[in-house]
């Protein structure tokens, strides 16, 4: 195994996709960790990050009383396969201390696999495209920045989403100040 705990060769041998992954942190300096993630997505093997969208700012959706979230989308280049991707962003969650007390609690941070590639996949660890991303401001506003010209496999464009969806609140931060 490499130091990364992952196989010496994973990624080496498939072909390139683009997968996007959804961010979202409401503890701990939140914009700190978007960014310190988007720096880290590099470091996969078989990945780079090809874009990232603006920070969001934006109040928390569902149940839990908890503060507010800072949101973003990336988009990644990957040989991965989907479930290595996975694994890798979960690897990335707990090193920013993700700590899982109660579903859709407050967290430092939280990465969705949004998208990879065309594929529709329904797996017990692992639905893509995610569930919620065609009706979740905070996912459809960062995503159709930096892929407007995207159609979500099995629902269509992400711009006649975007369309339909309340912008929730949602604030575009500028991560220098
Ligand atoms: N899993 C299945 N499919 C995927 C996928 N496409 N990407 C499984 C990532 N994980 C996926 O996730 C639970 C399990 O989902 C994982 O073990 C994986 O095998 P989790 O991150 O442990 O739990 P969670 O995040 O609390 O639950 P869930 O259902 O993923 O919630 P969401 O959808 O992540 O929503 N409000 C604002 N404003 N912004 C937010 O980002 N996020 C949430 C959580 C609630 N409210 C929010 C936000
Ligand atoms: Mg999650």
């Amino acid at each position: 195994m490499a130091e990364s705990g992952f196989p010496e060769r994973a990624g080496d041998t498939n072909p390139a996709v683009l997968a996007y992954v959804g961010l979202g942190s409401n503890l701990e300096r939140p914009q700190e960790q978007l960014l310190r993630a988007f720096g880290e997505f590099s470091r996969l093997p078989g990945t780079r990050l090809g874009a990232s969208s603006g920070l969001y700012r934006n109040p928390p959706m569902g149940p839990v009383p908890q503060p507010d979230y800072v949101n973003a989308v990336a988009a990644l280049e990957t040989r991965l396969s989907p479930l290595e991707l996975l694994d890798g962003l979960q690897a990335i969650e707990q090193a920013h201390g993700r700590v899982r007390i109660e579903r859709w609690g407050p967290r430092t941070l939280d990465l969705d696999l949004l998208l990879y590639a065309d594929q529709v996949i329904d797996e017990p660890r692992l639905q893509v495209p995610h569930p919620g991303l065609h009706e979740r401001p905070f996912v459809l506003y960062p995503l159709a920045e930096i892929a407007p010209r995207l159609t979500i496999p099995g629902r269509g464009p992400v711009t006649e989403w975007l369309a339909r969806c309340p912008s929730g609140g949602l604030v575009r931060i500028d991560p220098h100040v």
